[in-house]
């Protein structure tokens, strides 16, 4: 590799207004970008504070380059770099969580956005209530000043801007989860009310209640994991070393509630949807991208493909997708203002083919406990109400079902990534035969709720989409069902 000189910024840094939890790669590639683009059209403070939960990997990549990093669009082959200038500072929260809870409570910032993934909510994805169980929350609650939850820091920031008479943030969930900003409010309430039931909280949690907006927000731009061969890509075509590049697609959108407590930055100037409820434009995006997303994944690495695109080029996954979209996804759904569903399906099969975005299909296979509720179970809950059977989505969950019973097809080890992974490959070991093994993980309550795990039209179904899998494997199944 060529040896180019590190990236670092070159223009002042702006003044801090968000502080944004999660600083990965969907950041970087989406709110670091729209947010640039406000102030460059309308100016404002809103330079980013980002905040790390976990581990110091962004700092060490950001930081030694004043918060700037290169955002890359892909498309046809090409590359197109820019950097970007909006995140003016990088905290690692383990290291000295007093100093995130003092950047949160300084009155200078006025919204707290988060990406940190379905499971950095610490609920239970089958419900959405707040795990009290959580090692993390019960490590909060138990060190409310030092905490490590994404909640456990919204709740000391908000008492202590509450104590010294500064006005609230908002809240701005930014998480592929359905009502996203409700859901911040329940679990972030929730804990509040532990506090309070302790005597240690007051009445935080009718304070935040009354005082705190939490909209929800629909976020949607394609975005792998950056690799260490992007890095050098970039590196040669910038000619600056910078290990904080993203590289993502060209599309993007996002539809927000427009419910601030303080002001927010000119996102509209940057195309952001202001919107009164995005509720239908969540449903479609999680169900139609996500569903289909999480489909390739599991069935996709079984197959023995590395990423979406190449998934998308066997035509009987394409004939999958489409099949789900058409048979058993929209007919669940409301059109949002301003879609037209079969219109954005086409749109997403067109971004799943562009081979320049390497998706790898065990990237999104990832956290799959807390992903099918909102991407899977629901639109099946939505069948079965209508007296349909979605034999598509149920060879999506058994595809799931084999994916985390941890050995592929080629009988090689699947290294599964997910905080309940001890549990469903015990599970699924503890079973003998397709029947036991779709039992033992309908029964993973976590997951599946009651009614869903007691409906036995979904029962046989998935039996069925199990067995076939693991007798005939996921290629030879898709061409039965196209009847090939
Ligand atoms: C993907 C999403 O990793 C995953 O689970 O389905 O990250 C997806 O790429 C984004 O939601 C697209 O907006």
């Amino acid at each position: 590799m060529t040896q180019a000189p590190r990236l670092t910024r070159s223009a002042p840094a702006a003044r801090p207004g968000i502080v944004h939890l999660g600083p990965g790669a969907f950041f970087r590639a989406f709110n670091a970008v729209y947010t640039e683009e406000a102030m460059q059209a309308e100016g404002g403070d809103w330079g980013i504070i980002a905040v790390s939960l976990r581990s110091a990997a962004a700092r060490d990549q950001m930081g030694p380059q004043g918060g700037v990093f290169t955002s890359v669009t892909l498309g046809a082959g090409e590359m197109e770099p820019r950097v970007i200038g909006s995140v003016v500072d990088v905290l690692v929260a383990p290291e000295d969580p007093a100093a995130v809870i003092a950047a949160m409570a300084d009155p200078a910032v006025k919204v707290v956005s988060l990406t940190v993934t379905e499971k950095g909510y610490c609920h239970a994805p089958a419900t959405g209530a707040l795990n009290l169980g959580h090692p993390d929350i019960a490590h909060d609650l138990a060190h409310p000043d030092a905490p490590r939850s994404a909640a456990g820091f919204i709740v000391a920031a908000l008492a202590a801007r509450r104590a010294s008479g500064a006005a609230p943030f908002t809240v701005l969930s930014c998480d592929n989860l359905p009502s996203n900003g409700a859901l911040a409010r329940a679990t972030v309430v929730e804990f509040a009310a532990q506090m309070d039931a302790d005597q240690r909280g007051g009445d935080l949690a009718e304070w935040i209640t009354q005082n705190v907006p939490f909209p929800a927000t629909m976020v949607d731009r394609i975005t792998p994991a950056t690799t260490g061969a992007d890095i050098a890509k970039v590196a040669e075509a910038t000619g600056r070393y910078d290990p904080a590049c993203v590289l993502h697609e060209g599309f993007r959108q996002w539809v927000i509630e427009d419910d601030f407590a303080a002001g927010r930055p000119a996102w509209e100037a940057a195309g952001a949807q202001f919107v009164a409820s995005v509720e239908a434009h969540e449903v479609m995006k999680l169900r139609c991208l996500n569903g289909t997303h999480s489909t390739l994944a599991y069935l996709g690495y079984l197959a023995g493909y590395e990423t979406i695109a190449e998934a998308v080029a066997d035509a009987h996954f394409a004939a999958l997708c489409t099949h789900l979209w058409q048979e058993e996804i929209i007919p669940t759904l409301q059109q949002p203002v301003g879609e037209d569903l079969p219109a954005y399906c086409r749109g997403l099969m067109a971004r799943y083919r562009d081979p320049s975005i390497r998706h790898r299909t065990w990237q999104i296979a990832m956290d799959g406990s807390q992903k099918l509720p909102q991407r899977l179970l629901g639109t099946i809950a939505d069948n079965l109400a209508m007296g349909r059977k979605p034999r598509g989505l149920a060879l999506a969950v058994a595809g799931w079902m084999r994916y985390v019973g941890g050995v592929d097809e080629a009988g090689r080890e699947i290294d599964v990534c997910d905080p309940l992974a001890a549990d469903l490959r015990a599970a699924s070991d503890g079973a003998e035969g397709s029947a036991a093994k779709v039992a033992a993980l309908l029964a993973q309550r976590a997951v599946f709720d009651a009614d869903l795990a007691a409906n036995e039209t979904l029962r046989a179904l998935l039996v069925e989409a199990y067995e076939r899998l693991a007798t005939k494997g996921v290629k030879a199944t898709l061409r039965e069902m196209a009847g090939d």
